[in-house]
């Protein structure tokens, strides 16, 4: 299991960046403990349980949701399990580091640590940048680390009545090489938090779960694209996104979307409105329909009844 545990409380001193800006905060900041393992374990890939060989930070696809604050200090430590057989590695979009050195590969049996600050708010999305990467991603080593804003939630940034991660990634048949991946070639379908059709009992037979909300609620969806190749033409049928903040920065909001393009290794925030006056349901779809038809649609059931508990209280990736 991953830890995440604040160690201290420190503040954040004004400091030239990478960048030549200057970061100045009084909000007190933290050192927080990420503690991940990598392992090539089996895993169900879609809701009828077929399952494949994936490599996996702690075991899940996606790997967990780190979740820090802006200004906070990641003390991170990856550990290659030793009964792996690929070297392996941990690339943060969240970080201003050194490609050679924080994010190097390391062999199975061997850990590092490194360290960097959350200088920017967001949603960012972690992957394995070992070789070869179209491998080591598409067989499911990404995650989201989301950095909240220092200043907390505003009137642009209002606070969400719940909110869900939903991570898509590539399923390439069994089998599939690394160079074949690369090109696209043997493409099976588009995971939604490690299945297709996760969470679409509309499409799907086996499917058992499905994200809820109550009318009338703003719902917040994290939405990470960790397809290799493709991006995702991100559209709530059914709906209209109220806001959409690429890479989660609450500075850099879009009203009134119908659809919203994410690239490759990119993570966006979007809000979802529901009228507050009658039930209704989306379906949350990479528009493209090579992938939505191939497993890239999920449901969201809109009613009174909505189980209270899905998407609050950091319940965030629905399993
Ligand atoms: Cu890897």
């Amino acid at each position: 299991m991953s830890k995440f545990n604040r160690v201290a409380s420190v503040f954040s001193i004004p400091a030239m960046g990478a960048f030549g800006m200057l970061y100045a905060s009084a909000v007190p900041a933290e050192v927080v403990n990420v503690d991940m393992v990598v392992k090539e374990v089996e895993l169900a890939v879609d809701n009828a349980g077929n399952t494949q060989k994936m490599w996996t930070y702690d075991g899940t696809v996606p790997g967990p949701v780190v979740r820090v604050k802006q200004g906070d200090v990641v003390n991170f430590r990856l550990k290659n399990d030793k009964d792996n057989k690929q070297s392996h590695s941990m690339d943060f979009h969240a970080a201003i580091v050194d490609v050679l050195d924080e994010f190097s590969e390391i062999k199975p049996g061997d850990s590092k640590k490194f360290q960097f600050e959350a200088r920017y708010p967001g949603a960012f999305v972690y992957h394995c940048g070992a070789s070869s990467m179209a491998e080591h991603i598409s067989r499911g080593m990404y995650g989201l680390i989301l950095v909240d804003p220092k200043d907390g939630f505003t009137e642009e940034f209002p606070r969400p009545d719940r909110e869900y991660v939903i991570v898509q990634g590539d399923l390439f048949k069994e089998g599939t090489s690394a160079e074949d991946r690369k090109w696209g070639k043997d493409w099976q379908g588009a995971l939604i938090n490690g299945k297709m059709f996760h969470y679409d009992p509309v499409h799907d037979e086996n499917a058992t779960l499905a994200l809820e909300s109550r009318p009338g609620e703003r719902v917040r969806f994290h939405y990470v694209n960790a397809q290799i190749n493709d991006p995702v033409a991100l559209h709530p049928i059914a709906g209209i996104w109220d806001r959409v903040y690429d890479n989660g920065n609450p500075k850099n909001i879009s009203y009134g979307i119908q659809t919203f393009n994410i690239p490759p290794a990119h993570a966006i925030t979007v809000d979802l409105v529901s009228p507050p006056d009658r039930p209704t349901n989306n379906a949350i779809v990479d528009h493209a329909m090579k992938r939505a038809l191939n497993g890239a649609i999920t449901v969201l059931l809109n009613n009174e009844d909505a189980d209270p508990k899905k998407g609050r209280d950091g319940n965030l990736v629905i399993r």
